[in-house]
């Protein structure tokens, strides 16, 4: 197993648009193994390859309490959203520091493959809802901040580029 490096925003790798996995074999489960392993030790409740510069359609996802039930999302899709919607106060590994209120879809139905290349199908709310729809939006590319003013995102810009600097000069 391994931790992957995570890309931080503004890099552009964030915004590459994953492709579906052609085939579920031993090097997607590696990868799996490692993204699961990198987002317990950030720590995170969720990680889509686009995160660590995989461009494949993966994400991991554990909102439980004692952050021991782990959720495979392969070539995951939201296949129905509700009209209400919740507000959540989000979090990003790839934006370190930074949280704001984000407004996303309260319920959602979805449909993906598990680690043996089956598939399974399950209704989300509450947090795992929100941490569904934060990591497929990453598989497209999209960083929760896009959902903020340009103001915030350029306040935010400047902030980890600072923060970056000042780390590279320790
Ligand atoms: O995709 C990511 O960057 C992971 C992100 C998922 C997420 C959290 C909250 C709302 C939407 C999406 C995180 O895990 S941020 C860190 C975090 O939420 C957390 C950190 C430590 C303990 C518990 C949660
Ligand atoms: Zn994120």
């Amino acid at each position: 197993m391994a931790i992957l490096p995570i890309l931080h925003y503004p890099d552009p790798r964030l915004h590459k648009v994953a492709k579906p996995v052609q085939v579920v074999d031993d090097r997607i489960r590696q990868l799996v193994r490692d993204m699961a392993e990198t987002m317990y030790d950030a720590p995170g409740v969720g990680l889509a390859a686009t995160q660590v510069d995989v461009h494949e359609r993966v994400v991991v996802i554990d909102v439980s309490e004692e952050g021991n039930q782990l959720l495979v999302l392969i070539n995951p899709e939201i296949t129905w959203k509700s009209e209400d919607c919740q507000v959540y106060e989000e979090g990003c590994l790839s934006v370190p520091g930074v949280y704001d209120k984000v407004e996303r879809a309260a319920r959602i139905h979805v449909r993906a493959l598990n680690e043996q290349g089956e598939a399974f199908e399950f209704d989300a709310d509450g947090l795992l809802a929100v941490c569904v729809q934060h990591e497929l939006d990453h598989l497209l590319g999209k960083v929760f901040v896009e959902y903020l003013s340009p103001l915030k995102q350029n306040r935010i810009k400047t902030r980890i580029r600072k923060q970056e600097r000042q780390a590279v000069k320790a």
